[in-house]
């Protein structure tokens, strides 16, 4: 499939839609209701693109009068974003449920038909935008239970542990608009082509390095980090180690989309002010664990893998460690020898 097309010259000149069908020989059963999803986030995706590209000229930059659900002041761009995935997704038959970030409860599109549900945080890395630094949309595909109309449990649905994803992935808004994604079949990464205005495959089967000599934390919290992290990272800036090289952007899918492609480990403990970590498990860790282990690398809280983490609210957080496997494993060796 990748490989560059003799009459284009362009590298894989292969749409999304393209390569989906390209693997339908492997889903007999198929009927296009997927990919029906996945060219919805797309579409939403290419809105935010051009209005992440254009900001400083456009009126999107800064705070509205709202406040969210976690408590924090809704960004201009976080509302157009949530804005643009409702309205895209919508309007797909095949979409049941849809949750937010940006939303309080789950929104139920269609009582018992529409066979997904989609799980997102419209634009992670609200602290950047104003400051023109990669932000990016993730994404979060489960298949809803059994339709048996009146009763139906709409909650069972959304909080299904991530093991059960369908599919996942994000968009990157950074120096160029990137979008990896699985199905559970590997990570393949499109990249849009605003003069053609398709996302076009860039790479397929993305692996994660087994190892990685950069650590991604906030350090700014380091006093209130468990001792087995505190140790981790004082062990990774020793003439030991390397030392390895810190890499902190503050969007977590900019911090992830480098440790994929780089490897190495991102981090976000449990610090005094997140006990429970600072990020949410539905449409953060899980779709980024997905892809995290699909292309070969871990994600844990610590202690369990994030996709064998059983939901119990939509909003919850999570500590989440991910990375190259060998980072990862060395990380949760300090949490344990030197006891969380
Ligand atoms: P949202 O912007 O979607 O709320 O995401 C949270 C986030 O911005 C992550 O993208 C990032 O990894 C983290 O918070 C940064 O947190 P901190 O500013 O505490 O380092």
């Amino acid at each position: 499939m990748a490989g560059t097309s003799r009459d284009t010259g362009i590298k894989g000149f292969c749409t999304v839609e393209q390569h989906i069908l390209s693997k339908q020989g492997e889903h007999p059963h198929a009927t296009g209701a997927f990919s029906s999803v996945l060219t919805g986030i797309m579409l939403a995706g290419r809105i935010i693109s051009a209005k992440v590209r254009r900001a400083g000229i456009l009126d999107v930059l800064g705070e509205t009068s709202e406040v969210n659900v976690h408590g924090e002041q809704q960004q201009k761009l976080d509302q157009i974003a949530n804005k643009a995935l409702e309205t895209c997704l919508c309007y797909r038959e095949s979409v049941g449920i849809i949750a937010s970030e940006e939303l309080d409860e789950p929104r139920i599109v269609r009582e018992t038909s529409g066979k997904y549900v989609i799980i997102f945080d419209p634009l992670d890395g609200s602290s950047n935008i104003d400051v023109n630094v990669s932000v990016g949309t993730i994404f979060s595909i489960f298949e809803r239970g059994t339709h048996n109309g009146a009763g139906h449990d709409h909650l069972a649905d959304v909080l299904q542990p991530g093991r059960k994803q369908v599919a996942a992935g994000y968009i990157v808004y950074g120096s160029s608009t990137v979008m990896c994604y699985s199905t559970g079949e590997g990570v393949h990464m499109f990249t849009l082509d605003p003069s053609v205005g398709s996302f076009l495959l860039a790479q397929e089967n993305v692996r994660m390095p087994v190892t990685g000599k950069y650590f991604s934390v906030n350090e700014g919290n380091y006093e209130s980090f468990p001792r087995g992290v505190q140790e981790y990272l004082t062990w990774c800036k020793s003439p030991d180690a390397g030392p390895y090289n810190a890499r902190y952007i503050g969007s977590l899918v900019a911090d992830f989309h480098r440790t994929l492609l780089r490897g190495g480990v991102f981090l976000y403990p449990p610090t005094a002010k997140s006990p429970k970590g600072k990020l949410r498990l539905m449409y953060e860790a899980n779709p980024i664990a997905m892809i995290a282990e699909q292309a070969g690398g871990k994600a844990t809280d610590g202690t369990t893998d994030i996709l064998d983490k059983a939901p119990t609210s939509l909003h919850e957080r999570t500590p989440l460690f991910v990375g190259s496997v060998r980072e990862v494993e060395r990380v949760q060796e300090y949490m344990k020898r030197v006891g969380g």
